[in-house]
């Protein structure tokens, strides 16, 4: 049973809004008891997940029950807090700030090598950061998300003056505000034109006293295997306790997905989630054309024969930009399958994709699309694709059987950020853009980090395939990728820059009411 008055709505259920300002808080000393007096006042207008959970059930409601499937005009503005490392440690005592993680305590620029960034003095490197550059981070960051974007800015700039007026002097806190939409020539798609947002987690649980199952299981039949494993199609259940502290998660190393551990918990970390924060600007010409370089490369080997940019494309990211999976449509887009939102999830990478019988008044619709065949080769879709390498699916990994992968889920949060790319217009490629991107996870180490460690920066993982071309980085260096050709010939590209550039990064913790009432604000 989640607590839904506790923890808050961003984590479990998602804000899922077009909007989203981040507001990132700086305070001095001499501001931290008018800065605890502000928490204690925000804490009861924070959205829980109680609240979310139930609006995004009422909405999807909606959204099928609307005859032409366009959204319904339900408009709502959120509101979440979360607080850095640097702030834990300025607004509790070291008792208290010492039960949180160190990862989190230390933040993202002592991380920054281990995730594969360039040294801080180095162009990229943290020193030059917009958001948590060394020596500026922030203490706190709180953020607004709603669906019409005059009330979420009008919510950010209230907000905004009303910190920067909490003590008379003005030096003694400071606010950066940064934005997120989506991008209105493509709802829901990130700006290197892929839709995004498709793959989460499914979270085992029930919240409160609710009778009706939180996040799942769906109505599949009872009497399939995958009833009691799988959200939806291609959606295992994770347990809340890789998201949220003092939940049960799977037990660390332990190949049984049944094997559970609760971590002890206090009241400053129980019902709490880590937060990892990342501005990720993004090279869109650059990426058009290495794709174009990519085709060219993958046309001159025989087997592949003449193969276009978006061919290239979609063995990076894994998915076409549709949202269609290439272990399902291997050779070409295919907007329907993209539009079904079951479907385009319904796939593994080793086993054919498999679905589910329906019983009656499934919210699930017949899956007619074309099955996905075993890829144990990765000759369909390359290991080295975004979406294989940070989450391998049934495929057994380094870590271990597929179970193992389940420890390493995260909850994305993202939203693009800036204007889109336009080719005609001059000075368009020098236009700030990307992905804010937030995701939640019950340790650092075993999410975020790990993810860019351990699989999307390993050129080993998994056999030798070379780097995730998307989020992965070496430094100032180039990377490379080796892909099969249907007769499974390898070509390998190089590619000598990065098309995501980290411009920012904080490390945070989304704590529960209780904590930010009786220790944050305390
Ligand atoms: Fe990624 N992209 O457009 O290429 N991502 N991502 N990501 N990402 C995903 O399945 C993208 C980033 C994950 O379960 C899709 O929802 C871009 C970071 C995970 O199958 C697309 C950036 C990290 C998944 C992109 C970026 C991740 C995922 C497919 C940066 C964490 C789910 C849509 C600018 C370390 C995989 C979908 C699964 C999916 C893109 C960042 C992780 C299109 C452009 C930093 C876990």
């Amino acid at each position: 049973i989640l607590d839904g008055a506790e923890i808050q709505g961003d984590i479990l259920a998602g804000f899922r809004k077009d909007h989203v300002r981040l507001l990132f808080i700086s305070v001095t000393d001499v501001a931290v008891p008018a800065f605890k007096a502000w928490i204690r006042a925000i804490a009861p207008k924070l959205a829980y997940l109680d609240a979310v959970a139930d609006f995004n059930r009422k909405f999807s409601t909606a959204r099928r029950a609307s005859a032409d499937g366009r959204d319904p005009p339900m408009s709502v503005t959120w509101m979440n807090l979360a607080i850095s490392g640097q702030g834990a440690k300025r607004l509790l005592s070291q008792d208290q700030w010492s039960q949180l993680d160190i990862t989190f305590l230390n933040g993202p620029t002592e991380d920054a090598t281990l995730v594969g960034e360039p040294d801080a003095g180095s162009p990229g490197g943290s020193r030059s950061w917009l958001v948590g550059a060394p020596n500026q981070g922030h203490d706190a960051l709180l953020i607004i998300a709603g669906d019409e974007r005059a009330e979420v800015d009008n919510t950010a700039a209230a907000h905004k003056d009303e910190l920067l007026q909490l003590v008379a002097n003005v030096a003694a806190v400071t606010v950066r505000l940064e934005s997120g939409d989506i991008r209105s020539a493509q709802k829901g798609h990130e700006h290197f034109g892929f839709k995004d947002g498709i793959s989460q987690p499914g979270v085992r649980g029930r919240i409160g006293t609710a009778t009706g199952p939180y996040v799942t299981p769906r109505v599949l039949d009872s009497q399939d295997p995958w009833y009691a494993l799988y959200a939806a199609p291609g959606q295992p259940l994770c347990y809340p306790g890789e998201f949220v502290l003092g939940y049960p998660r799977k037990h660390e190393g332990s190949d049984d997905p049944n094997d559970t551990v609760v971590d002890p918990t206090t009241p400053l970390t129980k019902h709490g989630s880590y937060l990892v924060y990342r501005r990720l600007r993004q090279d869109v010409p650059g990426f058009i054309a290495a794709a174009e370089t990519m085709a060219a490369q993958l046309s001159q080997n025989p087997s592949f024969g003449p193969r276009t940019t978006a061919f290239a494309a979609a063995c990076l990211v894994g998915r076409w930009p549709s949202g269609a999976p290439v272990m399902r449509t291997p050779l070409a887009d295919n907007q329907k399958l993209g539009d079904d939102s079951y479907a385009s999830n319904n796939f593994q990478f080793v086993q054919a994709s498999h679905v589910p019988k329906y019983s009656a008044g499934s919210e699930i619709p017949p899956d007619d699309f074309p099955q996905a065949r075993d890829d144990t080769l990765g000759s369909t879709c390359p290991f080295s694709a975004h979406i294989r390498k940070v989450n391998p699916r049934d495929q057994t990994t380094d870590q271990g059987p597929a179970t193992r992968t389940l420890e390493h889920r995260i909850l994305r949060r993202g939203i693009p950020y800036g204007v889109d790319y336009d080719p005609t217009k001059p000075g368009s490629d020098k236009e700030e853009r990307g992905l804010q991107f937030l995701c939640y996870q019950s340790s650092i180490q075993r999410g975020f980090q790990f993810l860019m460690n351990q699989w999307a920066n390993s050129a080993d993982f998994p056999l030798g395939r070379g780097y995730d071309i998307v989020i992965g980085q070496r430094g100032e260096a180039s990377r490379s990728v080796t892909v099969l050709a249907p007769d499974n010939s390898p070509v390998s590209v190089t590619f000598p820059q990065r098309y995501v550039v980290t411009t920012g990064a904080a490390y945070l913790f989304s704590p529960s009411k209780t904590a930010l009432l009786s220790c944050f604000g305390a």
